[in-house]
């Protein structure tokens, strides 16, 4: 069934809000055939990880989907069948009572961050009737397993990667154009946030045994990255050798390249939720940093999702992933541990093989999206 989809984004901070948003409109039209329109505050920040847009636009159509400014000035439009709000965000009140006038009114979504805590399927689809229009919103909440709201991924994107990480023709080409040399260097990823525990990370991959390419992705995780190599700055494109470890500094890039980045390397440092979802799905051993929240609220899901992902490995290489993440995401520079974690990254490859197996036989969001939404219209 074809739908009309208003999706609402307000970019809070960072790339995450607007990197999901893009990635759910695009699987909407791409792969279901819906019609989508994108409402996105802050282009600029869309323009970073989709750089063919033109953020000085009010509107603009790309991929097949109509990307429109949300301003305060919102223009006077028919709202689509499904209204969905990322986040929590919320449409303005004249487009509310559009909604409310529409006859059949909109199906409308809240969608929610993703988490693996057991209250997401107590509270995925729960409706919540506004006090005073008649409107009914629910609420859609990602998570892992059945009863929830599923996990994001392009089953198109997703069906390509095994044949990427087998082709080595397409590897070398990719390596390429990034200036990464075709070498036996261990290669990891890094986007992370201001975090101190960097440090404790660069010393042990100097001691790794073997060499290893770090690649850092331009942005927050530089600065205490420059400090660990005892330098005031470090700009993308810089490529530093100490020893066994080369640094290389890569620039902020278009969203499908850096989705490959994290399916070719070895090993992917990642935040937020969206690279956290991909690096999942890259089938590659990964460490999480999540987005700081008030009081510690990060805490409850960085241990739920652990709790889940460590099943099936063997003991000891579980507590040593689970006090790496814990060290990571508390910003302790700890040396000693990464070079445990180290030793175990073969068991760490291939369990994230069978982890990303795993996600394949579990909900996906879209396709959720879609049936909850033509179960209501
Ligand atoms: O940027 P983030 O820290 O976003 C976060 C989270 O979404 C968090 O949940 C939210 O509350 C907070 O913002 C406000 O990390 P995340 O989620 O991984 O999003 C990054 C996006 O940027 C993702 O879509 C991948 C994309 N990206 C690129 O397109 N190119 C790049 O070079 C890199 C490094 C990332």
């Amino acid at each position: 069934m074809k739908l009309g989809w208003d999706i609402f984004c307000t970019v809070i901070d960072n790339y995450g809000d607007i990197g999901i948003c893009w990635r759910v409109a695009r699987q909407l039209a791409h792969e279901h055939g819906q019609m989508v329109r994108l409402w996105v505050d802050d282009l600029a920040s869309f323009g970073m990880i989709c750089p063919a847009i033109d953020p000085t636009k009010d509107a603009q159509a790309y991929e097949g989907i109509e990307i429109r400014r949300w301003s305060k000035e919102m223009p006077s439009v028919e709202p689509a069948d499904v209204v969905v709000e990322a986040f929590a965000c919320r449409v303005p009140a004249g487009f509310l009572q559009a909604m409310a006038e529409r006859s059949p009114r909109p199906v409308w979504i809240n969608l929610e961050y993703f988490s693996a805590e057991k209250w997401v399927a107590e509270n995925h689809g729960l409706s919540s009737p506004h006090p005073r229009i008649p409107l009914t919103q629910y609420f859609f909440i990602p998570g892992l397993g059945a009863d929830t709201g599923g996990l994001l991924g392009s089953r198109k994107e997703i069906g390509s990667l095994n044949d990427f990480q087998a082709d080595q023709s397409t590897l070398k080409t990719f390596w390429n154009e990034l200036n990464v040399p075709d070498d036996q260097a261990l290669r990891i990823s890094l986007f992370a946030y201001e975090n101190p525990a960097i440090p404790g990370l660069v010393k042990a991959l100097k001691y790794a045994g073997r060499p290893v390419r770090l690649l850092a992705s331009a942005g927050k995780s530089i600065g205490p990255l420059a400090q660990s190599l005892n330098l005031q700055e470090l700009r993308a494109g810089e490529v530093l050798n100490h020893g066994n470890l080369t640094v290389q500094v890569l620039p902020f890039m278009e969203q499908g390249r850096y989705d490959k980045l994290l399916w070719a390397c070895d090993v992917n440092f990642v935040r937020g939720e969206d690279s956290f979802i991909r690096a999942q799905h890259a089938a590659r051993p990964l460490v999480w940093q999540a987005y700081v929240q008030e009081d510690g609220a990060q805490w409850p899901k960085i241990d739920a999702f652990l709790e889940n992902y460590v099943l099936g490995l063997p003991d000891h290489a579980g507590s040593v992933l689970r006090e790496a993440w814990r060290v990571w995401n508390a910003g302790e520079s700890r040396p000693e541990i990464w070079l445990d974690w180290l030793a175990h990254l073969p068991e760490y490859r291939e369990h994230a093989r069978q982890w990303a197996g795993k996600l394949q036989t579990w909900p996906n969001l879209v396709e959720e999206l879609v049936k909850f939404a033509v179960s209501k219209v």
